[in-house]
């Protein structure tokens, strides 16, 4: 459910919660990862004396989602693991998230294919203008078969679907820091008890804990993995020139480019270049696909500024 340095926090299948450390060093096949646990792993202990667990193995991963360590760029860090889905909750306003951060991590969730729903949060305090941007965000990602929530924790608009799309399933929740995502949780389930806002960034300020996972279980079935603190996601092992896989909308019009490996640049009679004028492929995600083809990092992109 959670790691503090060496200890890891595991729910038993009896529902128990118990703490537990891992016996010598896992190594996972091909990738170098700096945590070789991971939320959401199943593992299998063994029990000691003073009831600490002992872990022994990880039982093979269904999937799991990988980001690049800040320091180390060649290694991968996982945020979670054997996840039926991620929700990535976004803002329009205070803070406002780019298309350019929405668009990495439904890139990196295409890549891992783990279906992703985005809830558009703080819709209690959007003005009429930031209520455009934020219709023409959802016009852009549902077209292309993204599911868009709209939520409030505040005055409770989406909470319900929020809470039925939830329910009995393991979801990764993700958003940059300030979105809301500790304060659906507990909108959704006030028993969590998720901490909000400036407490929990200054409980963890000391650690230099920037990635923390942690897994909640809800009171009403299922368990949500709450993901601090992640400011973007890094590309680990896409390789670019398959880039433009896990862009779908691109992937719908690669039959109608001229060559079959196009990777809509500047190639001739290129499908997604007539579709940028034609409006079927939106500015902004392609501005932002060109930006991680050439591993752009630190350009970020507002949907306002190309509209
Ligand atoms: N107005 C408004 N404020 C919100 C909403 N959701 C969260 N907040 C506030 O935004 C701040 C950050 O919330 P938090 O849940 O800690 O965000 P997290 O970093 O994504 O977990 C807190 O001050 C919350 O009270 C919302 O729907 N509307
Ligand atoms: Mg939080
Ligand atoms: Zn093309």
């Amino acid at each position: 459910m959670r790691s503090t340095g060496s200890w890891y926090t595991l729910r038993t299948l009896d529902n128990e919660i118990i703490e537990g450390r891992m016996k010598g060093k896992f190594r996972m096949k091909g990738i170098k990862t700096t945590n070789p646990i991971a939320v959401g792993d199943w593992v299998s202990y063994t029990l000691e004396e003073d009831g600490k667990a002992t872990i022994t193995t990880i039982e093979e991963r269904k999937n799991y989602i990988i980001r690049k360590s800040v320091n180390l760029s060649k290694q991968g860090h996982i945020i979670a693991s054997n996840v039926d889905f991620a929700v990535l909750v976004v803002t329009v306003a205070n803070p406002s998230t780019t298309t350019g951060f929405i668009d990495r991590f439904v890139v990196t969730t295409e890549a891992y294919r783990i279906p992703t729903v985005l809830v558009f949060n703080k819709m209690d305090i959007l003005t009429d203008k930031e209520k455009d941007e934020l219709d023409y965000r959802i016009a852009v990602y549902s077209l292309i078969g993204y599911k868009c929530i709209l939520t409030s924790a505040v005055d409770g608009t989406g909470v319900a679907e929020l809470r039925d799309l939830l329910k009995d399933k393991t979801v990764m929740l993700s958003g940059q820091s300030g979105a809301g995502k500790s304060s659906l949780i507990n909108a959704v389930d006030p028993e969590v008890g998720a901490k909000v806002g400036a407490i929990s960034a200054s409980h963890y300020k000391g650690k230099h804990t920037t990635t923390f996972a942690e897994m909640f279980e809800l009171g009403f079935g299922g368990d949500v993995i709450d993901t601090p603190g992640i400011k973007g996601f890094g590309l680990v092992d896409i390789d670019k020139e398959d880039l433009n896989n896990y862009f779908p909308e691109m992937m719908q019009l690669l039959p109608k480019c001229k060559f079959h490996n196009c990777k809509h640049i500047d190639e001739p009679k290129c499908a997604v270049k007539s579709g940028l004028e034609t409006g079927d492929i939106s500015d902004t995600r392609y501005k932002n696909y060109l930006s991680m083809y050439f591993d752009d990092e630190d350009i970020h992109y507002r949907t306002s500024m190309y509209r």
